[in-house]
């Protein structure tokens, strides 16, 4: 167990009146325990008591080493994986995570009458989204090999390699520079950069295109995330006024993070640059989100956003302008709250950039 952890989270229950919380986000788990499992569709979940108590309900097909501070109660696939954790609660307020399965939860609730099941997620993502030094250290060589791949990428871009194409390219490619695993990406030409959320296909770069490289893999769990706008032999003076408008809002989203501020008004520094640009209604999403273990994680950096930067948080600038049917522009960086300012992660330039193959 990861015991300083897992302080803070029975003192982030005892401020919200809970004496147990169920975990079962495996991310969270790995978080508190550094066990990383994928269960697929069998239990697994991690029962936290305020006396420091933590049972770890897991299948036999995935054995552990013994863990101080941790018990192990183990099922095999067909045998009643629930009836030992609903007899190790007790009456009263049980947080469960926000994404454990209903056919659990509900089969657990039914056998214990004078049980109330309540959201209980906050207890943990609020431990998780402060990260310790350890965690920063991790999230900074995690964007080096985004820095890394990010150069390749660029480097590859011509007419013979399509999005969908450059989408696994780039995943591989994260492989090479130290990543776990390649993941599939987000890669748009043209017109499919008018989505922020394009699915890439098989469309090929033609003079004048936008080119949004959104790029992201896990570097020893914890992830990277950058985005960088190009476009392709030229671009129109239109392409170019719009790319320094994002830039700029880019910019002024990092300047405005420092411990103290609200993340709504880092959202609103941003979103004023491309408003006062014209461009408002085409920034159609938050200005980013938190990142760790997960590549999307609480906080939000949005306008609707409670949260207030604080030492530790880790969260996405990314301003867009997606124009229909035309092209569009995203710049992405990842930033640190440090404490007494801000520290990006990422270090790929974003100039603006023509990019014209050899
Ligand atoms: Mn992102």
């Amino acid at each position: 167990m990861k015991r300083q952890r897992l302080m803070r989270v029975i003192e982030n229950m005892g401020e919200m009146g809970l004496k147990q919380l169920v975990v079962s986000d495996p991310s969270s788990i790995f978080y508190l325990t550094g066990i990383n499992i994928a269960p697929g569709e069998r239990l697994y979940a991690l029962l936290i008591k305020a006396d420091g108590g933590a049972t770890l309900y897991n299948n036999r097909l995935f054995p552990l080493e013994e863990q101080d501070g941790l018990t192990i109660v183990y099922h095999s696939d067909g045998e009643d994986a629930i009836t030992p954790l609903a007899d190790s609660v007790s009456e009263g307020a049980l947080g469960v995570d926000k994404t454990w399965a209903a056919k659990f939860l509900l089969d657990l609730t039914g056998r214990r009458t004078g049980l109330r099941a309540v959201l209980g997620s906050r207890a943990v993502d609020e431990a998780r989204r402060l990260k310790d030094a350890e965690e920063v250290a991790l999230m900074r060589a995690a964007s080096r090999v985004n820095d890394a791949a990010m150069a390749d990428a660029i480097g590859l871009l011509g007419e013979n390699i399509s999005e969908r194409k450059m989408a696994s390219v780039v995943g591989e490619l994260h492989v090479k520079h130290g990543a776990d695993t390649a993941v599939p990406q987000l890669v748009c030409y043209g017109v499919g950069c008018s989505e922020p959320h394009h699915d890439s296909g098989p469309a090929t770069l033609k003079e004048g295109d936008s080119v949004i490289l959104d790029i992201f893999a896990p570097v020893k769990h914890y992830w990277c995330d950058m985005t960088r706008t190009v476009f392709y032999k030229s671009a129109s003076d239109e392409q170019k006024k719009v790319y320094e408008t994002v830039k700029a809002a880019n910019l002024a989203g990092i300047k405005a993070v420092r411990p103290g501020v609200p993340l709504r008004e880092i959202d609103r520094a941003a979103r004023k640059i491309i408003e006062d640009a014209g461009y408002g209604r085409y920034f159609t999403h938050r200005l980013g989100h938190g990142i760790g273990l997960d590549l999307h994680e609480p906080p939000d950096c949005s306008l609707s956003s409670d949260a207030v930067a604080e030492p530790g948080m880790c969260f996405s600038i990314e301003p867009g302008v997606y124009l229909p049917g035309k092209w569009g522009v995203r710049v992405e960086d990842l930033v640190v709250v440090t404490g007494d300012g801000v520290e990006v992660l990422n270090a790929y330039p974003k100039e603006f950039r023509i990019v014209t193959p050899k």
